[in-house]
C-alpha cells in the first residue's frame, strides 16, 4: 500500500488500506446534532471490529459530541486508536485523513457526503470498494423495497447501495450486539449487581419493589409538566431517572430547582426524582433494565429499549412538516400489533400525546403496563427476526468483493 499527499492522490494511493485477508471499512459520520448519528457509528463501528475482525476507521466531524458517549477519546488530537478502532477527526468536508488509504468497504452515514477527494480516488482503486449509504431508521413498509438498492455514480464507474435498516426482515435490521442478551441477563439475574448498579448511578439503594421506575431521555416536551405532576399525584410511587440533558432544565423548574444535574435528587408527592450523568455508551443499557418504562428518542435508544424489553415510549426526532408522526405511527403498527386492543389503544395515545398530540394520560396507561411488558418481550424476538444490522452489512458486502 503508498500513501499519498492528501489533495494529491496518485493511481497507486488509491490501493486498499487492509491486509488481503482483513476488510478495511471507513466510516463517515457527520454530527447533525446531539448522540445519535455518532451513536449508531461507534456501535457499528465496535462491531465490525471487534465482531467481524474488520479494520475499521471512523471519520467523525464533532469529536466533541462523540467524547460525550466515549470518553476515553482525546478531543485534541486528530488520529487516535480507540477499543482497536481508529478515529480520524475530519474536520473539514474536503479532508479524508492525513493519508489518502482508500477502505474495502466505504459507509457514509445517513447521507453526509464524502470528501470529493476521497470518491475519485475510491474510482481509481484497482478492486472497487463497496459504497454504502447508511439511511437512518425507519418501520414503514417501504424500506424493504428500497434497501440495496444500487445508484450507479453520474462520473464514476462507483455503484452506491442505500442501506435501510428497519425492524422488519427484508431490511437492515438494527444494530444488536451479539452479546448484548447475556449481559442483560446476568444483570437481572443479579441482585447484588442491580445494588451496585443503583449505588453508582443515584448513590442509593434500589427502590421497594412496588415502586415504578421510569427512566427519561427526552427533547423538550411541552406535555413533561403535566406528566410530572400527575406522577406527583399518583397512588403508587414513581421513581424517575433523568440522565443529565436536554430535558434537565424543565425537571428543574418542576421542582423549583436551578438545575438537576447528576447527583440532583428531588421528591414531591409520589415522585423521587434523580438526576443522572451522562454514560459511556455502553453504560446505558442497564439504566435501561433497572426500568419498568423507558422513555427514549431519536434512533439510537430507541433500539436499544427494544432491546432491553421493557415498555417505552418513543419521543421520535421531530422534522418538518410533521413527516415524523407516520413514522412514528409505523413502529406502533408493529410494536403494539398484538396487544389487546384497549392496551393497545392506550399506548397509541400516549405515544401520540408524547410528541405533540394531546395530553399524556397516566392514568390511562399505567393498568397496562404489566401488558405492554409481556409484549416488549416477545416484540423483542420478532425483531431478532430481521437480524443484527452489523451482521447483514458484513454479509452484504462480502458479496459485493467476491
Ligand atoms: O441524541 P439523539 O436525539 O440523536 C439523534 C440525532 O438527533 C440525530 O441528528 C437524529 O437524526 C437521530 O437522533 C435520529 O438520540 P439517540 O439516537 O437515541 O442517540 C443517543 C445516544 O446517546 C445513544 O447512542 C445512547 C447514548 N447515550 C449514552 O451513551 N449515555 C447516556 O447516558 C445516554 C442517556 C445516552
Amino acid at each position: 500500500m503508498t500513501d499519498a499527499p492528501q489533495n494529491a492522490p496518485s493511481a497507486e494511493s488509491a490501493t486498499s488500506a487492509a491486509a488481503p485477508s482483513t476488510i478495511a471499512c471507513d466510516i463517515f459520520c457527520s454530527v447533525i446534532d446531539n448522540f445519535g448519528d455518532i451513536g449508531v457509528c461507534w456501535r457499528l463501528a465496535r462491531q465490525l471490529a471487534h465482531e467481524h475482525g474488520w479494520q475499521v476507521r471512523v471519520f467523525v466531524d464533532d469529536l466533541h459530541a462523540f467524547a460525550k458517549l466515549c470518553p476515553a477519546l482525546d478531543v485534541a488530537r486528530a488520529t487516535q486508536t480507540v477499543e482497536g478502532v481508529v478515529v480520524e477527526h475530519w474536520h473539514e468536508r474536503a479532508h479524508a485523513g492525513d493519508t489518502l488509504q482508500i477502505a474495502d468497504v466505504v459507509i457514509e452515514a445517513f447521507a453526509c457526503e464524502l470528501p470529493p477527494v476521497y470518491v475519485m480516488a475510491m474510482a481509481r482503486r484497482e478492486q472497487r470498494p463497496v459504497w454504502l449509504n447508511l439511511e437512518y431508521l425507519s418501520a414503514e413498509d417501504w424500506v424493504a423495497d428500497f434497501h440495496l438498492r444500487p445508484s450507479p455514480h453520474p462520473r464514476y464507474p462507483l455503484v452506491k447501495h442505500f442501506f435501510f435498516p428497519g425492524l422488519q426482515p427484508g431490511t437492515g435490521g438494527v444494530l444488536k450486539e451479539r452479546d448484548l442478551d447475556a449481559a442483560r441477563a446476568s444483570f437481572e439475574r443479579s441482585a447484588k449487581v442491580r445494588a451496585a448498579w443503583w449505588q453508582r448511578a443515584t448513590g442509593g439503594k434500589p427502590p421497594a419493589p412496588d415502586a415504578t421506575v421510569i427512566s427519561l431521555f427526552a427533547y423538550e416536551n411541552a406535555a413533561l409538566d403535566s406528566l410530572l405532576a400527575q406522577w406527583r399525584d399518583s397512588v403508587t410511587q414513581i421513581v424517575l431517572l433523568v440522565p443529565q440533558g436536554r430535558i434537565s432544565g424543565a425537571v428543574a423548574r418542576f421542582f423549583g430547582l436551578p438545575a438537576f444535574e447528576a447527583g440532583a435528587h428531588a421528591t414531591l408527592g409520589a415522585l423521587h426524582a434523580h438526576g443522572l450523568a451522562f454514560t459511556e455508551q455502553r453504560g446505558y443499557d442497564p439504566l435501561l433494565w433497572a426500568s419498568d418504562l423507558n422513555f427514549v428518542r431519536g434512533e439510537d435508544s430507541f433500539v436499544r429499549a427494544q432491546w432491553a424489553a421493557r415498555p417505552f415510549v418513543w419521543h421520535i426526532y421531530p422534522q418538518a412538516d410533521d413527516a415524523h408522526l407516520p413514522k412514528l405511527d409505523a413502529a406502533l403498527d408493529h410494536y403494539a400489533q398484538s396487544l389487546s386492543a384497549t392496551a393497545r389503544a392506550a399506548l397509541e395515545r400516549f405515544w401520540h400525546a408524547w410528541n405533540g398530540r394531546g395530553t399524556p394520560d397516566w392514568a390511562d396507561v399505567a393498568p397496562h403496563l404489566p401488558e405492554f411488558r409481556a409484549r416488549a418481550a416477545s416484540w423483542a424476538g420478532e425483531l431478532a427476526r430481521a437480524g443484527d444490522l452489523a451482521g447483514n452489512l458484513a454479509e452484504f458486502a462480502k458479496t459485493q468483493l467476491k
